[in-house]
């Protein structure tokens, strides 16, 4: 198996939803994606989702107010992902370097780079991925624990981060014109990508058996 016959059967069992938008992540292309890329470290994105309301509600889910909210407030808003003390000083951290380095999020989108966001504390290959495929629509692929958990099903295992993103990234690129195939039309690697770690996320959740995944409704 590679890995674009995965991408080519989640896509044949309905993943992902219609109701989704284009790049699967809410608010993709937005500041809401930095946010929820650091809450959901080591959280259930509906709690993420809880803690990204509070923030909406008051108004602060903007880079300024996040930068100068005090961390104690910031903290109460974002209690329900959990580690909130931690996380509340990673994001206003964050937020302040962002403004330091780039001025605004406009420009951050334009011109930040991996080893930068690699470089900013509490951000590791996960966030900075998710950051760079979602918040910027950069042509990179995010892996997670559930891609592990799932390509382990196929008998893949790798030893590194880098290594299974390799191999997911090189199924998708020898095959990118039978993926313009199956849509009918030419598509951006970017949006290719955003929709493959969206379509692992939500058959992962769905097949879910404790800690493991049933794939048996897979035909690979
Ligand atoms: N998990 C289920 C997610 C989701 N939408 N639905 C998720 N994890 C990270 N996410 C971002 C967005």
């Amino acid at each position: 198996m590679d890995s674009f016959e995965l991408f080519k059967a989640l896509k044949e069992q309905g993943y992902i939803k219609k109701e989704r938008e284009k790049l699967w992540w809410p608010k993709s292309g937005t500041f809401e994606v930095v946010v929820g890329a650091i809450l959901t470290q080591q959280a259930k994105w509906e709690k993420v989702e809880k803690s990204l309301t509070n923030l909406r509600d008051k108004n602060l889910l903007n880079l300024d107010s996040i930068a100068n909210l005090n961390a104690e407030e910031l903290a109460q808003l974002i209690k329900p992902s959990g580690f909130y003390n931690t996380k509340a000083k990673k994001l206003k951290k964050l937020c302040q370097n962002i403004l330091e380095e780039f001025e605004c999020f406009e420009n951050f989108v334009l011109h930040v780079s991996r080893d930068w966001l690699l470089s900013q504390k509490g951000i590791g290959e996960e966030s900075a991925d998710g950051i760079l495929c979602y918040a910027c629509k950069k042509e990179v692929m995010v892996v997670d624990s559930y891609t592990n958990r799932l390509v382990k099903k196929f008998g893949y295992e790798f030893d590194s981060y880098g290594e299974l993103q390799e191999w997911l990234v090189s199924g998708i690129e020898s095959n990118i014109e039978k993926i313009n195939k199956l849509y009918g039309k030419d598509m951006d690697l970017n949006v290719v990508y955003a929709r493959f770690h969206g379509k692992i996320v939500e058959f992962c959740k769905e097949n879910r058996r404790g800690k493991d995944v049933d794939v048996s409704d897979l035909n690979i």
